[in-house]
């Protein structure tokens, strides 16, 4: 393999990229530069491990609610109770995954101050990919590591 293309790939392997769709108007693939030019948050965060304990990090990134309201979510976003159907959900790399309402980080309602973390402890997370941060969480496994999609789901009514 020549040298500029073996640099190719690893430019590729370390910028990770996060799917962004489902039920939004403007669907994208986010780098973790695209959300560090985002307005920041920080947030001290201790959460607890089942196997590993109390654990204490720093993170920075977007308000999650931002990012996806960025995206045009398919609902009148003057009605409340238009929104209150959507879920979230939010894969990791090695397939861990979570769901939030969209009333959970909504700020008429729940108005968890949740992040798409761009670093963690002052580490920048370009290569390995955003996290979940919820500082509302007194568990740490919705802190979903290393995301790599984002999809929003307002098919509620698909389930009755
Ligand atoms: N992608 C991914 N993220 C994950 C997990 C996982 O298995 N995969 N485990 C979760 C659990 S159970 C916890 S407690 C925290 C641990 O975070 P830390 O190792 O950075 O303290 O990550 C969470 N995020
Ligand atoms: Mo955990």
């Amino acid at each position: 393999m020549s040298d500029s293309l073996a640099h190719a790939r690893t430019a590729a392997v370390a910028t990770a990229e996060v799917v962004l769709d489902g039920d939004v108007a403007r669907p994208s693939r986010l780098t973790v530069a695209d959300l560090r030019s985002r307005p920041q948050r920080s947030a001290a965060v201790a959460f607890e491990c089942a196997t590993s304990g109390v654990r204490h990090h720093r993170f920075t990134g977007p308000l999650l609610h931002d990012v996806l309201t960025a995206a045009e979510p398919a609902f009148d976003p003057a009605r409340r109770k238009d929104r209150l159907r959507f879920l979230i959900a939010v894969s990791g790399a090695d397939g861990h995954r979570t769901l939030l309402s969209w009333a959970e980080i909504d700020p008429d309602f729940g108005r968890a101050p949740v992040l798409l973390a761009v670093a963690m402890d002052d580490s920048p997370l370009d290569s390995a990919g955003p996290q979940l941060v919820l500082p509302q969480d007194r568990c740490g496994a919705r802190y979903v590591s290393g995301i790599t999609a984002i999809r929003v789901n307002g098919g509620y009514s698909a389930w009755t």
